[in-house]
């Protein structure tokens, strides 16, 4: 620490000074106290990390119990993303060196974590494009084809959208691109961003600086390590809607089962859809505990929303009856290891050598080529 930084109680009070001004909706003054601490010292890492990320926690953690409405929570969060995007437009983007895309995974809408890393990378003097929330893989490809960055990092925060990171991953690979990966979906080790085929991974927002100077990406090696994902994946995509129903009718059932009046349930559509999104991941990177994770956290949601307590369980076991007979493999029997854990892995995968090269789109030549290089450029 040096000699005019703030203490850490003061630290403190600053985070519920700016927690206020959050509250209020007042994106100016948080501004004016966040540069008043950069001028005292701090940080930018610690102002993004120990003031602005709790800060969007404690925000959270009202909305999960009730505290806070959906607009409160919205309401807040603007002025929190406000507030980075006005630190990070302060920041002078250099014209060499690497250029690096951040993205949301394929599906997750939390762009704010990712709003967080591109302020800090810039800070750190990358040459950084933020590309905000989900987009769809095929267009992340061609635009990050035509635009020439060298590396994508991507933020995945809840597991539903793990399979999406995979697609992003994947579309990154395609335009030749290798991918840094982060965030709470990935986990507290490098296993699940390894198993999706990502080229690297940090653990925080402030060790991504120091893993895209040290790494020596091989998107080739990364994509042949990837396991082919069993036959049920395609299937829960394919019947997704026709899942959700079913899950959402025995649901109907079971609640009428404990007694429970229909009319104080809220409608879960929504998360009987994420709940399979959920399974889809699980079967993806061979790993239940996603499943009664992701439970755990809605379950505690819905409850505060007029579900009973039960509600994550029974979500479970509508889903299990709904998928037994269309995708076996991939009923969540969270009782004991399920059987789709351990299927094997069937099919050819295309950066094996398994299928002919595409030549337009995705794979084509062109591109692979582009792969090879950039392989060559972050060796180099
Ligand atoms: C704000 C918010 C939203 C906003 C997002 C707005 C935005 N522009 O980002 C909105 C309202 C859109 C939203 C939607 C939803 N949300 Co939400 N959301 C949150 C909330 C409150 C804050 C997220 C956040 O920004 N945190 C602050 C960041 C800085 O913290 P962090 O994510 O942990 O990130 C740190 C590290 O992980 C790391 N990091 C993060 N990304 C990256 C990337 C890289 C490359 C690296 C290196 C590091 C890194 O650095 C960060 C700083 O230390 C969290 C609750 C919480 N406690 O976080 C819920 C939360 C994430 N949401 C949740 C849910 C359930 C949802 C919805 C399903 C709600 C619904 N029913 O509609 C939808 C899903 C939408 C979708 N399609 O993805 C759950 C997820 C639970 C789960 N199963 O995983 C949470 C945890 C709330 C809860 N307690 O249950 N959400």
């Amino acid at each position: 620490m040096t000699g005019n930084e703030p203490a850490r109680t003061d630290l403190q009070a600053v985070r519920l000074g700016v927690l206020s001004a959050v509250i209020d909706g007042d994106a100016g003054l948080a501004y004016r106290m966040v540069l008043d601490l950069l001028g005292a010292g701090v940080p930018f890492e610690s102002i993004l990390v120990e003031i602005l990320g709790p800060l969007q926690s404690d925000i959270g953690a009202r909305w999960g119990q009730g505290d806070y409405r959906i607009a409160d929570e919205h309401a807040s969060t603007g002025v929190v993303e406000t507030l980075i995007a006005q630190l990070a437009g302060s920041f002078d983007r250099p014209d060499e060196g690497p250029r690096l895309a951040v993205a949301c995974a394929e599906g997750d809408i939390h762009s704010l974590p990712p709003r967080m890393a591109s302020a800090y990378l810039l800070y750190r003097g990358w040459h950084v494009t933020f590309l905000g929330s989900s987009i769809p893989a095929r267009d992340l490809e061609d635009y990050l084809f035509e635009t020439g960055h060298d590396t994508l990092v991507l933020s995945c925060t809840m597991s539903p959208w793990l399979q999406g990171a995979r697609r992003s991953i994947e579309a990154a690979h395609a335009a030749g691109v290798p991918v840094m990966a982060g965030g709470r979906a990935f986990g507290s080790d490098d296993t699940i961003a390894r198993k999706l085929g990502a080229d690297g991974w940090s653990p925080s927002l402030v060790d991504l600086d120091t893993r895209l100077r040290e790494w020596t990406p091989d998107p080739t090696a990364s994509e042949a390590g990837v396991v082919e994902p069993p036959d049920d994946l395609a299937r829960l995509r394919d019947l997704h809607p026709d899942l959700v129903a079913r899950g959402l009718r025995e649901l109907r059932e079971l609640l009428a089962e404990i007694g429970w009046p229909q009319e104080a349930v809220p409608d879960v559509t929504k998360e009987m859809g994420l709940l399979i999104r959920v399974v889809g991941s699980a079967l993806l990177i061979d790993d239940a505990a996603l499943i009664t994770d992701h439970v755990t956290a809605q379950a505690g949601l819905m409850s505060h929303q007029g579900a009973p307590e039960e509600i994550g369980p029974l979500m479970l076991r509508a889903l299990d009856t709904a998928l037994a007979d269309k995708a076996p493999q991939a009923a969540p029997r969270c009782t004991s290891p399920p059987p789709w854990m351990h299927s094997p892995a069937e099919s050819a995968h295309p950066y094996r050598g398994g299928r002919s090269p595409r030549t337009t789109g995705s794979g084509s030549p062109v591109r692979t080529e582009r792969l090879q290089a950039s392989t060559a450029t972050w060796a180099a």
